[in-house]
């Protein structure tokens, strides 16, 4: 059993399955389709220009679903554990929903970007966009320059995550490594454990299932995030 004491370094990286006790649907469910679409072929700029107009369905489909959903146990585990680490703790997250944040965590590094913001492509304003009055809107133009609609600010497949340097340091310099909910197919996000077993991390998972890169793991808890986290971490912190 791997310990953590208070200024233990720890690194998170949470996925889907996060968020799937909160009633918010993984990538893997339904065979990761969507509406018939491959998500894979949805969230890719080459889609944003062809169909703008199913890519923006799909992304307010996907935000009005975020006024529905809670953060659940697990959510409200990981915050607790960044709150008796402090400093020392980084979370990194591949979801774009909001729950970390209404779970209680404070730093979230959202390494593929955020549902409930969006960006303009001529003058690179973010801003968020959230709520009702928003999500029924057929394209939403930029409050800064007047450019006719902003686009998710996702990290779309082809495009290249956010804050990479920020995780990088964090994934090579940290004891202990923690992959959540997350099925280890895409990359980069997938390839930061064998980082984190590079530079002699303790590597623990917790999935419903084994992982693709479950290899890595020094003590893998198969189940459910929402149900394992809360004893890991109350375990930890006593
Ligand atoms: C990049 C935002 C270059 C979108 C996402 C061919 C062409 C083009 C690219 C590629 C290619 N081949 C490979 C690539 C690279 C590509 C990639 O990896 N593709 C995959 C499909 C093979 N990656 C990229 O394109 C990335 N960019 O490579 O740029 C680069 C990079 C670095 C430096 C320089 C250049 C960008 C990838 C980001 C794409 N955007 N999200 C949106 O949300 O709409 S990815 C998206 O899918 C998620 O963010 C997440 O990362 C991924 C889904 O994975 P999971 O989160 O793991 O979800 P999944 O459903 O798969 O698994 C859930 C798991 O939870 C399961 O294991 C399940 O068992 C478990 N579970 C379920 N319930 C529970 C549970 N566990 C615990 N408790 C439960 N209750
Ligand atoms: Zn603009």
């Amino acid at each position: 059993m791997v310990s953590i004491n208070s200024s233990s370094r720890v690194v998170i990286l949470t996925g889907a399955g996060v968020s799937a006790e909160s009633g918010v649907r993984t990538f893997r469910d339904n065979d990761g389709l969507w509406e018939d679409h491959r998500v894979e072929d949805v969230a890719t700029p080459h889609a944003w220009v062809n169909d703008q107009r199913l890519v923006w369905r799909f992304y307010q489909e996907r935000r009005r679903q975020l006024l529905s959903v809670d953060p659940n146990p697990g959510h409200l585990a990981i915050a607790k554990l960044e709150q008796y680490l402090g400093e020392s703790f980084t979370l990194i997250t591949q979801n774009v929903d909001d729950l970390h944040e209404r779970g209680g965590s404070k730093n979230v590094i959202h390494m593929h970007g955020e549902l409930a913001k969006l960006r303009c492509e001529m003058c690179n304003h973010v801003g968020v966009y959230q709520g009702q009055n928003h999500y029924d809107r057929e394209f939403i133009p930029c409050s800064d320059c007047g450019h006719e609609t902003l686009r998710p600010h996702i990290v779309w497949f082809g495009e290249i995550p956010f804050e990479m340097a920020k995780i990088q340091e964090a994934v090579s310099t940290c004891e202990v490594f923690i992959s959540i909910g997350t099925s280890g197919h895409v990359y980069p996000a997938a390839g930061l454990i064998e980082i984190a077993k590079s530079n002699a991390a303790r590597c623990i998972g917790v999935n419903l299932e084994p992982p693709l890169n479950a290899r890595y793991f020094d003590e893998f808890f198969q189940g459910k995030a929402g149900e394992i986290l809360p004893q890991l971490v109350q375990k930890w912190i006593s």
